[in-house]
């Protein structure tokens, strides 16, 4: 049954060599349906979108949403760096059988202003006329979008929504006021707990990829309101992510894990850092353990 609130992994690129791997993304793709995840963000920043060509991204779509089948709801993000770019992006994802929505970063490096960024996203709501949610990344893109930002927005009927990465949870309670029906993504999976006290109505995280069933967990705990159990899983998280986040490359260390439980992701690509092998044991050893094998 597709919906558009609830966990959803923001899926990580596999490799195999300099190549897709069409397999490992298949498998990683049913295995959290399988999990039960309510769908998938595909290219995003965690997706390496930046360092895919535009046909890499087109083909990555269109395979997860051919291993989805319509099982599951699909985000497909098509920021680019302005708005040409992004609309051919945006007119590919729409035509792909089982796409729900798109969802893109603000236009990013030249500074633009508000009123520029606020253009962006209503000629991609209007040129495309399909659901599209902005994704708000102060610390990579330089850009906040603010509550008043939103709500101008929102006069766009397309506009349905925010994934929201970053801290400001006060700012989530504030877009949710008044207006109920915005749907809000958590973005920061350290403070998904956080972010389902103020409102969020689902959470869109690169570390779901691997342990989707802690998050899972944490939204029924919450749910029912058992809010001990529901930190005691975070906090479970929270370390695993801290261990990630010591090694040199975050992005590696989580596509390496990957292949610790069992679907192979290689590594990303330059300037990204691969592990070293001291940290490829680290994982081996002291991550893996606390994580549900997919084999
Ligand atoms: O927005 C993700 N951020 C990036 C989503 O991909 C850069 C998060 O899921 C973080 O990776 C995660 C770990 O810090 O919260």
């Amino acid at each position: 049954m597709k919906k558009m609130t609830g966990i959803f992994p923001a899926l990580l690129t596999p490799f195999s060599g300099t190549k897709i791997n069409e397999k490992a993304l298949r498998a990683i793709v049913e295995w959290n349906i399988k999990q039960g995840v309510s769908g998938f963000y595909v290219c995003g920043s965690t997706g390496e979108a930046f360092l895919l060509k535009p046909e890499e991204r087109k083909q990555i779509l269109e395979i997860v949403a051919d291993q989805v089948g319509r099982r599951v709801s699909i985000i497909a993000h098509i920021g680019a760096i302005g708005t040409d770019l992004t609309l051919d992006l945006g007119r590919h994802a729409v035509s792909v059988a089982g796409v729900d929505a798109v969802s893109s970063i603000p236009p990013f490096y030249y500074q633009f202003s508000v009123d520029e960024v606020v253009r962006y996203y209503l000629d991609i709501a209007q040129t495309l006329s399909f659901p599209v949610i902005p994704y708000n990344f102060p610390k990579l893109s330089g850009i906040t979008l603010t509550p008043d930002i939103v709500k101008a927005l929102r006069k766009e009927p397309h506009i349905i929504g925010v994934k929201f990465t970053s801290n400001d949870f006060y700012g989530v309670e504030r877009m949710k006021a008044g207006d109920s029906d915005l749907l809000i993504y958590n973005g920061l999976d350290e403070m998904y707990l956080a972010g389902l006290s103020m409102g969020v109505d689902g959470a869109i995280g690169s570390t779901f990829n691997f342990m989707a069933d802690k998050y899972l967990s944490i939204t029924s705990l919450f749910a029912s309101g058992d809010m001990k159990e529901a930190r005691r899983l975070q906090t479970e998280a929270n370390s695993i992510i801290e261990m990630l986040l010591e090694t040199r490359c975050f992005m590696a260390a989580q596509k390496y894990v990957l292949d610790l439980i069992g679907c192979p992701f290689g590594e990303p690509r330059a300037p990204f850092f691969p592990l070293t092998e001291a940290e490829k044991e680290m994982l081996a050893k002291r991550v893996a353990p606390l994580l549900t094998s997919m084999t």
